[in-house]
Formats: structure tokens, sequence, C-alpha cells
């Protein structure tokens, strides 16, 4: 990878807004600001260039598991009809091309400093002003500080002794060689089964020497059925494109699924094999969403997806010892993020793929040439760590982020994230969080549940320009009643079942508190939009203070 650091003045603007990140979020909430409102904003961006996610996640395999059609900004309407998505999901490559032709399409990246980490954001109550420091020099005072730093953008490197003497290369699948890996002949391990390593695995086993998954959790997927996009299909969409977005904003998870109304337990279980075969060969989240309405809910209509996805990894898995390892039996299915897939499952028929558990025979170290477990050793030239991400809460806290008197957000939320409608947190004057913890987030289709808190702040910034407003801060009744709104619906889900990211259980010592909204992207935009016709309901706003005559 070319890292190059362009060598810049810093930056010491007073402006009105600064945009942290430059991926899905930032770049619309950039456009929103700026072009739409016209307000002086700075961006700041760690990577190259923009993208986001889909500039660091570039692992073999990596796709969206959302559809391409509706993994899209629907903000530019000319752009939904002009672009041509080429496959069912869209891959990686495709993602960050479609990210960079917005940014050349609305200028976007003439205010947005590449390279560039923000260090610090303090809050000044004199002035009411954020300053905001980089690890480039800058200084940048404003008036609103907007995170659109990703949910799972700070990658977990598991701390396995030995890590330092191994001679051979590894990766994080979340922050990718852009130049490519060449497993060509290699004995490659990877560590980890989330949504990269089902990605990826397929991929390095058909071009490494050997391939090597070190599984701790066995997982329920499903395949995505993946390939070249239904071109008519397509063309249909955009016939009629705004009411599928629509649709997508008013739904549970931003998809454009029909809900299944019909319970799970209420079928023969002849009518529900039946179901659920149909909805396994169309592949994708239909499986959860278009088949029966309680799977996630109910523990008992839970089982009879699971035991339909463990019999299916029987039947596709040759080995009976094998299978029996990659099936899930200690949580229910959808209780950690749903996967889709692609050949997985069939890659443990390969004779240059071996399964190890690393669940009983834990991994004790990691020799200069390769993996050992409790169990035996393993020779490796490259390790890929599929470890994923210190989620949601991992990306603030990179960043010194101090508000009033000098609160500072890690302490804050030392026991677990504490936020107004996962956009606010009390004591953060004007710092507004995209897709914050306690928004439906990652539990999303991610461009929906982005464009609706960049518009909604937008309101809000707009609100305060013509009611002359200088700061707004969420009150601490409304953020104390929605956490606990937020855990208590989630508390009623499979997702307590599993240990999970959404659950920071993957960071050791990290508080176990489901972090995302469960209520679905519909009910939480009803619940945004009601907060905002009512003048702002649960936030403090404070005018300018009224300079005094003569001083
Ligand atoms: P995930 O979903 O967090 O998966 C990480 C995987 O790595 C998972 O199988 C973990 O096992 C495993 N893991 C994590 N730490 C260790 C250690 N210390 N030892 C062994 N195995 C470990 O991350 P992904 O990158 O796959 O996906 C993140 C999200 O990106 C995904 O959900 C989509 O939203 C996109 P565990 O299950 O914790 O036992």
């Amino acid at each position: 990878m070319d890292t190059t650091v362009e060598t810049r003045d810093p930056i010491t603007d007073d402006i009105d807004a600064v945009i942290i990140g430059a991926g899905f979020a930032g770049l619309y909430m950039n456009q929103r600001l700026r072009d739409q409102m016209g307000l002086r904003v700075q961006v700041f961006e760690t990577g190259e260039g923009v993208g986001g996610t889909w500039y660091w996640n570039r692992y073999p395999g990596a796709r969206c598991d959302s559809e391409s059609y509706i993994y899209c900004y629907s903000f530019d309407k000319d752009l939904m009809q002009e672009w041509e998505w080429s496959g069912k999901y869209p891959e990686q490559p495709e993602i960050l091309r479609y990210l960079n032709h917005v940014a050349d399409r609305h200028d976007l990246r003439r205010n947005i400093a590449f390279q560039t980490r923000v260090t610090s954001a303090h809050w000044d109550e004199a002035d009411h002003r954020w300053t905001v420091q980089t690890d480039r020099g800058d200084t940048v005072r404003c008036q609103f500080l907007i995170t659109a730093i990703g949910c799972l953008s700070t990658g977990q490197v598991p701390k396995i002794p030995g890590l330092d003497s191994f001679q051979g290369d590894w990766y994080h699948t979340g922050a990718w060689p852009h130049e490519g890996v060449d497993f060509t002949g290699k004995r490659v391990g990877v560590i980890g089964t989330g949504s990269s390593g089902v990605q990826s695995i397929p991929r390095i086993a058909e071009q490494a020497g050997h391939l090597t998954v070190f599984q701790r959790t066995a997982q329920y997927t499903v395949p995505a059925r993946h390939g070249t996009v239904d071109k008519a299909f397509l063309d249909d969409i955009k016939t009629r494109y705004e009411d599928v977005y629509e649709y997508c904003r008013r739904s549970a998870g931003g998809q454009p699924y029909t809900l299944s109304e019909r319970s799970a337990l209420t079928v023969s279980d002849e009518e529900r094999a039946a179901v659920f075969e149909a909805a396994w060969q169309e592949g994708g989240f239909k499986f959860l969403t278009a088949t029966f309405n309680d799977i996630a809910l109910d523990r008992r209509a839970n089982d009879t997806a699971s035991e339909f996805i463990r019999a299916k990894i029987r039947e596709t898995v040759k080995d009976p010892e094998v299978a029996e390892k990659l099936v899930p039996v200690d949580h229910p299915f959808t209780s950690k993020r749903p996967l889709i897939d692609t050949h997985y499952f069939e890659t443990y028929n390969r004779d240059n793929v071996t399964l190890v558990d690393i669940r009983h025979a834990p991994i004790e170290e990691i020799t200069p040439t390769g993996i050992r477990t409790t169990d035996g050793e393993y020779e490796l030239d490259v390790i890929v760590f599929a470890t994923g991400f210190d989620a949601m809460t991992g990306p603030f806290f990179r960043m010194d982020i101090q508000g009033k008197d000098g609160l500072k957000l890690k302490d804050k939320w030392e026991h677990g994230p504490l936020t107004y409608l996962g956009v606010s947190t009390v004591g953060f004057p004007n710092l507004f969080m995209i897709t914050g913890p306690g928004s439906p987030s990652v539990l999303s289709n991610m461009p929906v549940s982005i464009e609706q808190h960049v518009e909604w702040i937008g309101d809000v910034v707009e609100h305060m320009r013509a009611e002359g407003v200088e700061t707004m801060e969420a009150d601490q009744q409304a953020e104390t009643e929605w956490v606990a709104h937020v855990n208590e619906i989630a508390a009623a889900t499979m997702f307590m079942l599993a240990d999970s990211w959404y659950l920071g259980a993957n960071i050791p010592g990290k508080p176990r508190v489901f972090m995302p909204y469960v209520g679905g992207v519909g009910a939480y935009r009803q619940k945004c939009d009601e907060v905002r016709d009512a003048g702002y309901e649960g936030f403090n706003l404070s005018p300018a203070a009224t300079p005094v005559a003569g001083a």
C-alpha cells in the first residue's frame, strides 16, 4: 500500500461544522450542509480516499449483504436512474467506485482533508465552540461537530502471545493491502468465522496451497445466491424506485422485503420445511423476513429455523466430523449477526481446507512458523485475522472527545454508550452522531439509516440557524428513558442469547450492553420525526448569549 503522506499546511479555520469521516455518511452530510445549506464545512478522513468501510475492507470476497439496488443513496434521483449495478449484491470494488463517483459528481473532495485522523475534540463552554485537532497539526474551531466514523471501523487483532515473532505475513480483513495479497501456493490460516471470514474463506481456499480455518464459534449462514444482476428486474425497480426506497425507510431493517405475517408455529412441519426450502433456494436475508414473523422473537419458532440450517450443514459437508464442528449448537439463529455466504460450507469439502475447532482446543500462541493450539501446531506462511471490530463505541474512543466541564466521552460511556436517539449525548452540546449507538445502525441497511440521520441532523442545523439557537443538548431524562427503551426491547429478542459484537462481547473487558436500537428503522424514523415536529422534544435549545452593552 502506498502510504506516502502528502505535505500540506495545517488547517486553522473557524468554521460552522466539522465532519469526521468520508464514507457513506460523511459524504452525504458534507453535501447536505455545504451544498444544500451553505455552511462552511471541513471534513477530516483518515484514508487516502473516500469510502470509509469500503475503502478499508478490501479482502477477497468483500461485499455487502444488502442487494445492490437498495445499497445506495436516494438523495440524488438522477444517479439512482443512471447507476448500473453489475451484481445482485454489490462487491467492495463496485461500492468504492460508486462512492468515488458520488464524490466526483458533487465535487465533495475539495473540503476533505485526507490522510488526517482527528485526535481530539474539546467543547469550549465560554464561546460554545468545538476545538478539533488532528494528527496533521490542524486546529479547527466549529459550532457543530458531526461524527460519520462508522460502526465497524476499529479493527480488532486479538492479543495472542507470539504474534511479533511470526516470520510470515499477517493481515486484518479490515485493513487490507490495496494491492491485494497473493495466496498462491501458500499455507494460510484464517482466524474468525464472522461475516468477513465467511466471505473470504471460500475465495482464499481457491487460491491457497492449504487453508486452515481457526473457528471459535460455529455459524448459521444462508446462501446469498449471488450472481450477475437481473437487468429486467432492476429496470422495473427503476420505474418505481422512490416507492421501493420509501418502503425501506418505513420497514424494520431498511430492506425492500415483504415481511411474513405467519408464525412458524402455526403451520405443519411439511409446510414449514417447504417455506424454509424456498427461501433457502432464493437466498439472502429473505430467509429471515419472508418465511415467518417470529424467528427472531420466539425461541420455539427460532428452533425450527436453527434446526433447518443445521440439517443443511450436515447435508452439505461430506465429512460428518467436520460437519459436526460446523454445526452451531451454543446459540440460536439470529442471536449473532445473520450471515449470508457463497459456497461457505462447500469449501470444507475441499482437500486443501482444514477446520480447527479452537473453542475446544484454544490457540496458545503464535510461533515464528505458525499457530499452536492446545491440540497441535499448524505451519503457516500467512495469517488472516478476520476477528472483527471494536464495534460502535471503538471509533469514538480512539479520539479524545471532551464535552462540558472537561467530561470525557470515554468516561461517560465507561459502562456502555448512553445516548438520546443514538444521535446525541448529554454533556456534549452540538455533537451529532450519524448512526451512533442507540440507533438502528448495524441492524439495518446502512444507507437508509445514514440518510435518515443526515437529513434529521440537517433539519436540526437549519432550525437552529433559523431560530437563533446556538446550542442543542439532549436532556438527561430523555436520554435515560431512551437508553432504558433500547435495553428493554433488546431484552425480548434472541440477541441476548449469544456472545456478539452487538453486546461488546468480542472485546475483552468491554461492558456487556446491547448497543444498537432493535425497534426498526420505520419506528425509529417516526420517533425522530415526532421529536422534531414537537420542537425537538427532549433537547435543550439555548440562544446565543446577548452581548452586554459596552462590553
Ligand atoms: P465479527 O462478526 O466480529 O467476527 C469475528 C470472528 O472472529 C468471529 O468468528 C469471532 O469468534 C472470531 N474471533 C474474534 N476474536 C477472536 C479471538 N481472540 N480468537 C479467536 N477467534 C476470534 O467480525 P467480521 O469482520 O466478520 O464482521 C463484522 C461485521 O462487518 C459483520 O457483522 C457485518 O456487519 C460487516 P466469536 O464468534 O466471537 O467466538
